[in-house]
Order: structure tokens, then C-alpha cells, then sequence
């Protein structure tokens, strides 16, 4: 095995690398510095190895096409395990494994599994450099595009080694395709082995390890794994918060600033609402992040958030100029598109993305694609993967290192009945139990049947390290621990009701301003609303709906609490938060119980 004197004094991490270099037994070892000349190097080797398609230059500079085995396409919530010691510590919403079965299992995968190939070593921070809120890990990976990707969306190199000094703590992270290159086998664009996917996180020792798929969140592990599966349970041992929440900055027309962190399940539009141009006049919306907010409090006792990521990896179909510009401003260059179509003049397309369709592409299999073709030209799941500071709306203060003060916290989800617009919640232990029943309708992103609705907590259903029950009870222990006038107010929104005949009662997009605009007034006690039970919505005055092409029976029904609707929600309540069993926090059933007193039920 070809080795390199490795950059780092740190024993513990070089006694690791060499641990996983034995086991693994790849060819040669790279430590990855994180620099622009490696990227080039390493997408000069994707390009050579077939994974990698350039783009015309004169169209989308710097960017490229890659185009994954047709089996390895998305996240894999089946093949994800949470091996805590006692089963009851993953609880009933995550799969759970005996750690040491687990780890026999892995042993047996990982056995030779990167044999001529390169092993990449990478150094990562989650959050900015020399913020007290970022965290360190390392990614062990045989494949050069997870390596790549992992240089956009964390930040790789010297600053994260530095970080950790000689014996500083990693999250340490395995990542192998499953692929070894023995016996003849000839290396494809995209080596997976999807048969043994196994994407293990062992929260107590803080580990990750993940085999078989290099498809996004399943490799890339900095972000669901690490920033959310692990990192939740480092939080809650530690007292704060690491939540799938996008994170945005409101600015009204008087220049006057808020924060806002909103948790919405997968594909309900994070990335369109953190880039969002409002429609309302003089308001601005800058992004901080699109996806994962770590929150701590601060001595002045309120909630201040970092985005520990450096990258979006947003889904490409449905985004357009129209939806979200500041997207599309962001991927006009150095941006790696995943799953995409490629028109004949040598650029990305989606469904979409342009109003026109083009006559002719080449599908995301790589296939002759004409507009009469039976399936679509991107796989649903098509993703780009571009850095941040290349977001034209990005906030200044995106990386501050303190983070910014939270001032609301939006949960929602996607239901065609029964959920308003936008209601706010009584208090923080009624937010929590708005947080606790989030619920979305299910679409290509997510594991499931389209349509059929999915109970999704905190949107972290498939991201929660630990017992949910337990999640709960830490939400609902911050109540009692700090002074509830500094907590940032509670609402759920939900853009996507439909009316009888089944169209969308809301425009969505940019005129999503128009609810940010009552919350943020809510928040400076300036804004009306009507008491109901399941919280305070906005008078329909209150919301600002000039130069909006809406009707108001449009209005009144997005608004429309239907106490015949909410009566059979009850039913689906119940058996949600039966799921917990004696972790449920008694607060909660209290929660659901004052609800059905308030319903009359
Ligand atoms: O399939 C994947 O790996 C992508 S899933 C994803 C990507 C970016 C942000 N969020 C998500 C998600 O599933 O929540
Ligand atoms: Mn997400």
C-alpha cells in the first residue's frame, strides 16, 4: 500500500486512518488538504474515469454532469441503522442493530472492500473555522466523487486539522462504495454495491459507517449522518439543539431584522423558501442555510444558530427561474449536477426548469430522450451540489461564527386538507407538540407511496439519532429550564392546501413572503389574529395579500379551521403518539387531550 507521511500529529486519527487502511486495504492513501488545485485534480480523474461529463464551458462553466448507477439514486431510510446499546435508546422510529452484530457485519463488509483503489482521508469542520458551535470529522472514503462533493458542502483541509490539534475530538466517519478492483473487476463510473447498503451510526461511541451506495446522503456523510443523526445526540448530551431546519434572515422595510429557522420534512421546499424573493414590497429574505441548523443558547438566554454546512445539495426538478432564481444564479457555474438530463448543446435540463421542453436530450440513464418519451429526463431525485457563497441572496453573516438569534421557528409539512395556511401556537410546549405531529404527504424523495400521509416529527423522522420520545421530552425540558420570553415563537405553515376540485388555494414561492411578513410581525406583537383551537391564525385582513390574484373564498378556505376535519385528526394523533409508548412525555398527551376539550370533542 502506497502511503503518505500523514498532516497531522493527531495519533489517535493517524492510528485510525491505519486501522481502516488494514481493513480496508486500498492501494494508496490520500489525505485530502482541501485546496482548489486537489478539486481540479480530483475531478480531472472523475472526468478520466467516466463519472464526470464536462459541461459546455460557454454555457455553465466549471460545472459537470455525473450520472449515478440507475440502482443507487437517493437516501436509503431501510438501510439506515441506529445501533445504540439498548433498542429502547433508537426507539420505534429508527432501525435499530446490536452494535456488536453491527460491527461484525461491517467488519465482514469492509474486509478488502477498497482493494485498488485510492483511500481519501477528509478532514472536515461542520460550521465555520474558529466557531465555538463547529464540530470536526473525518470521512474515510474509496470514492473521489464523495470527496469532491464533501469539499463543496463542509469545509475540508488544514483548518479542520488545525481545529482538532494533536488531540482534539472527530466524529470519525467510514464511507466505501463496496467495490474492491480484484480479480479482474473492472472499475464503471459509478461503483456501488446496492445489495449490502448499510449506513450505520453508533451513537454512543459517535461513529459512522456507511457501505454500498455513493449516492448523497448516504455518502456524503457530513451531512445527515454526522449533522444530524450523530449530532443530535452530542446535543442533547451537551444542551443544545441539531435540527433539520433551514435557516433564514427577514429583513422589513424599516431595516429591521429577524431570524427565522423553519423545519419542513424532505421535499416540501426548504432551499426554495431559504433563497426565496419576496413579492411583498421593501421586505428582503437572505439565506444563511437550506437544510441543518445547529442552535445553542447564549448568555442573553436566547437561541442563536449556526448552518454547519458550506453547500447546498438541492433537488433540480421543479427549480426554475421562477421558483427560485437565486438557485438558478447560484449553478450557473462551478456547480456538479447529479442525475440531470444533458441537452445537445452540452448543458444540464430538468423537468421544470424551462417552460419550453427540449426536443431532444439525454436522460439521466444516458438514454435518447425526446418529449414523447415515457419516463422523465432527471430522475426526480436529480440533484446540484454548489457552494453557498455562490447563493447571490446568501446572508453576510452567514458564517458568523457566533451564529444569529432566532426569533421564529416554523414547522410545516405538505397536506392538501385540513392544515391552514399558518397558524401559531399558543406557547413553546404547544409548539413542541405542533413539532411532534408534523405530518407531510409523500413524495418521489422520500421512502413510501406517493401521497399517503407520513407522520415526521421535527421533520426528523429519518435524522433523529435517539429515542423520539426522548426528543420530545428535551424539546419540552426547555421550557422549564429558560425564560420563555426570550424563546423564539412557534408556528407551523403549510403551503400546499387544495381546494374541492383540487387546485392549490396558494401561489407559494415568492408569495410566501406574505406569511413571513405576519410572523415576523407576531413577533413584534404587531399583527392580529383569531383565537382557535388549534392555535392563533391571522385575521384575514392581517394578512397582507395586495396585488395578490387570490379570491376570497380562496382566502377564507386556506384559512378554514374545520372542526369536523380536526374531530377525525384526532384518531391519527392518538396513534401517532402511540407509537411512543411509555417514552411519550406525558406533556404531550396533555397536549393532544387539551386539544380535543378545545374541539369540543
Ligand atoms: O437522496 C439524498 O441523498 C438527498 S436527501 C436530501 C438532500 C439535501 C437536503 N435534504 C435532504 C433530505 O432528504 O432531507
Ligand atoms: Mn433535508
Amino acid at each position: 500500500m502506497l502511503d503518505v507521511a500523514p498532516p497531522t500529529l493527531h495519533t489517535r486519527l493517524r492510528d485510525w486512518v491505519m486501522e481502516v487502511a488494514a481493513l480496508a486495504q486500498p492501494e494508496q492513501i490520500r489525505w485530502c488538504e482541501g485546496s482548489a488545485e486537489e478539486f481540479e485534480e480530483l475531478l480531472e480523474l472523475l472526468v478520466d474515469a467516466g463519472t464526470c461529463e464536462p459541461l459546455n464551458p460557454e454555457l455553465r462553466p466549471q460545472s459537470y454532469l455525473v450520472r449515478s448507477d440507475p440502482a443507487d439514486v437517493a437516501r436509503l431510510e431501510d438501510r439506515t441503522f441506529i445501533c445504540s446499546q439498548f433498542e429502547d435508546d433508537a426507539g420505534p422510529t429508527n432501525n435499530w442493530r446490536e452494535p456488536d452484530e453491527m460491527r461484525e457485519a461491517l467488519r465482514t463488509l469492509f474486509d478488502g472492500s477498497m482493494r485498488g483503489r485510492t483511500m481519501y482521508v477528509i478532514p472536515f469542520s461542520m460550521g465555520p473555522l474558529g466557531s465555538p458551535h463547529a464540530r470536526v470529522g473525518v470521512e474515510i472514503t474509496d470514492s473521489a466523487y464523495v470527496a469532491v462533493s464533501m469539499a463543496i458542502m463542509t469545509r475540508v483541509g488544514r483548518g479542520a486539522l488545525d481545529a482538532l490539534g494533536t488531540d482534539g475530538e472527530f466524529v470519525p466517519c467510514v464511507h466505501s462504495v463496496g467495490v474492491p478492483l480484484v480479480d479482474g473487476v473492472k472499475d464503471t463510473p459509478w461503483p456501488c454495491h446496492p445489495a449490502s447498503v448499510h449506513i450505520a451510526h453508533f451513537p454512543e461511541t459517535r461513529e459512522i459507517w456507511s457501505y454500498g451506495s455513493g449516492y448523497g446522503g448516504n455518502a456524503m456523510l457530513g451531512k445527515k449522518s454526522f449533522a444530524l443523526r450523530i449530532a443530535s445526540v452530542i446535543a442533547r448530551d451537551e444542551g443544545w439543539l441539531a435540527e433539520h431546519m433551514l435557516l433564514l434572515r427577514l429583513t422589513s422595510p424599516e431595516g429591521v431584522v429577524k431570524h427565522i429557522a423553519a423545519a419542513f420534512p424532505s421535499a416540501c421546499g426548504k432551499t426554495n423558501l431559504a433563497m426565496l424573493v419576496p413579492t411583498v414590497p421593501g421586505w428582503r429574505v437572505e439565506t444563511i442555510g437550506d437544510d441543518i441548523a445547529w442552535m445553542q443558547f447564549g448568555d442573553d438566554g436566547r437561541l442563536y444558530a449556526i448552518n454547519p454546512e458550506a453547500g447546498f445539495f438541492g433537488v433540480c426538478p421543479g427549480t426554475s427561474e421562477l421558483t427560485n432564481s437565486n438557485a438558478m444564479a447560484a449553478i450557473r457555474s462551478h456547480a456538479i449536477f447529479t442525475n440531470c438530463a444533458r441537452t445537445d448543446a452540452g448543458d444540464v435540463w430538468w423537468e421544470g426548469m424551462t417552460a419550453e421542453v427540449p426536443d431532444h436530450l439525454i436522460d439521466w440513464r444516458g438514454k435518447d430522450w425526446t418529449p414523447s418519451s415515457k419516463t422523465p429526463a432527471a430522475h426526480p431525485n436529480a440533484r446540484f451540489t454548489v457552494a453557498a457563497r455562490q447563493d447571490p441572496a446568501i446572508a453576510s453573516e452567514w458564517e458568523d461564527p457566533a451564529g444569529v438569534p432566532i426569533d421564529a421557528i416554523l414547522f410545516g409539512g405538505r397536506r392538501s386538507t385540513l392544515e391552514p395556511l399558518i397558524r401559531e401556537a399558543f406557547d413553546w410546549r404547544h409548539g413542541v407538540f405542533l413539532g411532534a405531529t408534523v405530518a407531510s404527504e409523500m413524495t418521489a424523495a422520500a421512502i413510501g407511496t406517493v401521497g399517503r400521509l407520513r407522520r415526521d416529527p421535527f421533520a426528523m423522522l429519518p435524522f433523529c439519532g435517539y429515542n423520539m420520545g426522548d426528543y420530545f421530552a428535551y424539546w419540552l425540558r426547555i421550557a422549564s429550564e429558560r425564560d420563555v420570553a426570550k424563546l423564539p415563537r412557534i408556528f407551523y405553515v403549510n403551503w400546499f392546501r387544495k381546494g374541492d376540485d383540487g387546485h392549490s388555494l396558494w401561489p407559494g414561492f415568492g408569495d410566501n413572503s406574505r406569511v413571513l411578513k405576519w410572523v415576523f410581525r407576531r413577533c413584534e406583537d404587531a399583527a392580529d389574529a383569531l383565537y382557535t383551537p388549534i392555535g392563533w391564525l391571522p385575521t384575514t385582513e392581517a394578512l397582507d395579500t395586495d396585488g395578490l390574484d387570490i379570491s376570497a373564498d380562496d382566502l377564507e378556505e386556506l384559512l378554514r379551521v374545520d372542526l369536523h376535519e380536526w374531530h377525525d385528526e384526532l384518531g391519527s394523533l392518538h396513534e401517532h403518539f402511540a407509537t411512543f409508548g411509555h417514552r411519550l412525555p406525558a406533556e404531550l398527551a396533555a397536549q393532544l387531550e387539551a386539544l380535543a376539550e378545545r374541539l369540543g370533542a
